[in-house]
This record gives C-alpha cells, sequence and structure tokens, in this order.
C-alpha cells in the first residue's frame, strides 16, 4: 500500500505533558516515528497542497496562534514549550485578549498538547500529508496510508487537546468534498473518542461520522463520546458513538464494528476515513483495551471488505516497541 510522511512532522518534539498531577515525558513521542519508519520502509514523500484546505476547516485566529503561539511564549520570557494555566469556563463572553496565557486556555482543552518550537511546522506538514494520502486514493489507489503525527483527532476547529493540533482527518474529508466527493464516512478505531471530528461534522449531514472507543464515563477526553451523541440539525443521524468498557478484547471489540460497518454500507459514501490509534492494544501504557498485534489484520481485513476506497491516518498509539508491528499488521488486511 502507498503510505506517505513528510520529515518537518519531525520537529514537533514537546518534552512533557501533564498526567494524573504529574509532569511526565510527553506519550507522544519522537520514538513513535522511529518505530513506524523502520515497519514501513516504503514511506513516500508528502506534496504541498497549501494552506487553503486547512483554512476550510479550521479557524483562521486559531491557525494564526498555531503559528505564533511559540515564538510569543518564549517572547513573554517562559522556559520550554508553550502550556496553559487557565480555561475559560464554557459560556464566557468572547474577549480579544493578547496575554500569551490567556490565549494557550482559550485554545487548549487540556494540559497534554503543548505548542513546542517546531509544533507549527510539523502539523502543517501532517495535514500535508494526509492531502497527499487523499490525492493519492482520489487517483485511483484503492488504499492508502497517511503517516500522520502527531495525531489530530482531537483537534476542533478553533481548539487543540489530545496531542492533536490541526484535525487531518477533518481536512482531508473536507478536502475530498471539494474535489466532488458526494458524501464521505469516518470511521475512527483510536482507543479515545475523536471529539474534534464528531464536533466539526456534528450538525452535517455529508460526514457520517463513528467512532469506537473507551467509555468517556471512565477514560478521556469524558465531556464527549457518550452514545447519546447522535448529531443535530441537518447531521441528525450521522454522528455515531460505540463506547466500549475497559478490558475490551477483539472478540467483544468485532461485533461493534460490524455495526459500525453496517452503518457505513447504509451510508453509501463514496470515500472511507479510518482514524487507525494502536492505543487498542493490550500492552498500550495510557490505555486499558486488550487487542493483541494479531487482531488488527484481521480489523483491517473487516474494514476492507466494505469495499470503498479508503484513507488511513495515523492517529495514537503508545507502546513503541509494539508499534511497528501493531501498525504494520492493520496495513496487512487491506492488501490481502
Ligand atoms: C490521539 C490520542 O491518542 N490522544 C490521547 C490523549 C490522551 N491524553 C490523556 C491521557 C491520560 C492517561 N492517563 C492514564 C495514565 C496511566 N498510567
Ligand atoms: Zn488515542
Amino acid at each position: 500500500m502507498r503510505a506517505f510522511y513528510a520529515e518537518q512532522q519531525s520537529n514537533h518534539a514537546p518534552a512533557l505533558e501533564l498526567q494524573n498531577g504529574e509532569m511526565v515525558p510527553h506519550a507522544e513521542s519522537q520514538a513513535r516515528v522511529e518505530a513506524i519508519k523502520a515497519a514501513l520502509p516504503q514511506l513516500e514523500t508528502t506534496r504541498d497542497f497549501g494552506l487553503a484546505p486547512i483554512l476550510a476547516v479550521h479557524d483562521a485566529a486559531y491557525v494564526d496562534f498555531l503559528k505564533r503561539a511559540h515564538r510569543d511564549w518564549v517572547e513573554a520570557g517562559r522556559p520550554g514549550d508553550a502550556f496553559p494555566y487557565v480555561f475559560p469556563v464554557r459560556g464566557r463572553r468572547p474577549l480579544s485578549l493578547s496575554r500569551i496565557d490567556a490565549e494557550l486556555g482559550q485554545y487548549a482543552y487540556d494540559c497534554g498538547t503543548p505548542v513546542a518550537q517546531g509544533t507549527w511546522e510539523a502539523v502543517y506538514w501532517n495535514a500535508q500529508t494526509a492531502l497527499t494520502g487523499l490525492h493519492a486514493v482520489l487517483n485511483g489507489a484503492r488504499h492508502a496510508f497517511a503517516f500522520c503525527r502527531p495525531p489530530g483527532h482531537h483537534a476542533g476547529r478553533d481548539y487543540m487537546g489530545g496531542y492533536s493540533y490541526l484535525n487531518n482527518v477533518a481536512i482531508a474529508a473536507q478536502q475530498a468534498l471539494a474535489q466532488g466527493a458526494g458524501k464521505v464516512a469516518v470511521l475512527d478505531v483510536d482507543y479515545h473518542h475523536g471529539n474534534g471530528t464528531q464536533d466539526i461534522f456534528y450538525a452535517r449531514g455529508d460526514v457520517l461520522t463513528i467512532s469506537l472507543h473507551a467509555d468517556p464515563k471512565t477514560d478521556y477526553p469524558f465531556y464527549w463520546g457518550h452514545a447519546d451523541e447522535l448529531g443535530e440539525g441537518q447531521g441528525a443521524g450521522f454522528n455515531l458513538n460505540l463506547p466500549m468498557p475497559r478490558g475490551t478484547q477483539w472478540s467483544d471489540y468485532k461485533t461493534r464494528l460490524a455495526d459500525a460497518l453496517d452503518r457505513i454500507t447504509q451510508f453509501q459514501p463514496d470515500l472511507l476515513i479510518v482514524p487507525y490509534g494502536a492505543d487498542t492494544y493490550a500492552g498500550d501504557p495510557i490505555s486499558f483495551f486488550s487487542i493483541e498485534t494479531g487482531d488488527y489484520t484481521e480489523m483491517s481485513r473487516m474494514i476492507a471488505g466494505a469495499g470503498l476506497p479508503t484513507l488511513i491516518c495515523m492517529e495514537g498509539g503508545y507502546a513503541v516497541d509494539a508499534l511497528g508491528a501493531n501498525v504494520a499488521a492493520f496495513l496487512a488486511g487491506f492488501s490481502s
């Protein structure tokens, strides 16, 4: 399968994140890149489709903030990566505040998503990687893999969180529609709910968003991903959340995946986009499902069975030693 990556994506290297009351080494590390590269020797380089497809999804002021946040942080005399520490409780009136801390709180929803020195360049090229994978699929490749990193599915129109800054999958979906696709389905199989993607398309009937994930009653991101979130307005009925308990094994996961694929078949999309997280793996250090490496090939065979042109975009997966094997196992089911 064709697979794409841009070296500039490696320029994002946050040092620390806040987890359970402690600053710890950031889980979304550059070691992930080396692990996946080693498993996929044939990575093709990314093309530049420019800023317009990013701005078709993301708020211009938010994009401007991402570009300059780390510089403003340094100019404020701060060390290390740019971290928020105070957040506007929802419903605060719109305010035009210029202090870097106020802006970080406005645009971030957690303390796991710092803006590091190379973040903007990395996430710009990350989005281009998704767009390059999309271009391959729109031009005849049956399946393509965009090695997106950092992840994207937690980022909304004007917010970052969950290690995500730009929503690569949403940018690709919107671009597919702009290029003539009538309907796009997103099937999110990361351990965590794809809250940013859900938010971006919540009132839209042309993009079906489905997410299989750990129950937000016990797991991040808590405030989204519940089964009663069904979409609104034109999007009513076009969002499906399938939360599962901690400890879920493949034998149970696959029954929910079958339900998701039935819904996709009924929707009849022109294109399927699959945000893939290897953090459903039994050995993941921050997640709690019990899926094994070999299960990923069965998972992807089921997805390939939908018979749709498919773009796979990388999301999470933090068991670095098993990451290459897990990604390779997942991609294998699309070829066989
Ligand atoms: C793309 C993606 O996978 N983002 C995940 C962001 C999760 N951030 C919060 C993680 C909290 C983990 N707490 C469990 C610690 C176990 N020792
Ligand atoms: Zn995840």
